[in-house]
């Protein structure tokens, strides 16, 4: 009997131990194709959360890093700044798009061809201050799913 309740249990606690996924839904996600060299490109999503959360910061085993960004109109001129957190309010789907909050994956490791797919982690704090994530696989394409090309902003 032995040998058959230590694998048992072993797998309860690692079930318990495991972080539960962030409860956000994400819909028409995307990430712009880059070309050989190119140092960054935008990925674009709504993210509509269940609870009350902050998205606080993304990771990609494809990209050197990942930034959260806010284009805004600063007079005449579009201007972009990392920003730390997101806030998510239960229920408002907050999108990320082109010419507003996006993320900004850095130095892609390996050109993002159109019709693949690439992993994304978010990362949220919930109310309580726990971290939960949230594990994507983004389709790379030259607009949101549906949509009409976007064109790119430069930085
Ligand atoms: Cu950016």
């Amino acid at each position: 009997m032995k040998r058959l309740i230590a694998p048992f249990l072993f797998s309860l606690s690692a079930l318990a131990l495991a972080q539960p996924a962030a409860p956000v839904k994400v819909d028409q996600a995307w990430l712009r194709p880059s070309v050989q060299g190119q140092a960054t490109t935008g990925a674009y999503m709504t993210l509509t959360a269940a609870e009350p959360l902050t998205l606080i910061g993304a990771s990609s085993p494809a990209a050197g890093s990942v930034e959260l960004h806010q284009m805004q109109m600063q007079g005449d001129v579009m201007r972009m700044r990392p920003v730390d957190t997101l806030a998510l309010a239960p229920n408002r789907p907050v999108q990320l798009a082109p010419g507003g909050y996006h993320l900004m994956l850095m130095q892609p490791r390996t050109p993002f061809r159109t019709g693949t797919q690439v992993p994304l982690t978010l990362r949220f704090r919930d109310a309580k201050g726990a971290e939960r994530t949230l594990d994507l696989s983004v389709p790379v394409a030259i607009s949101a799913p549906g949509g009409a090309a976007v064109p790119e902003h430069k930085h």
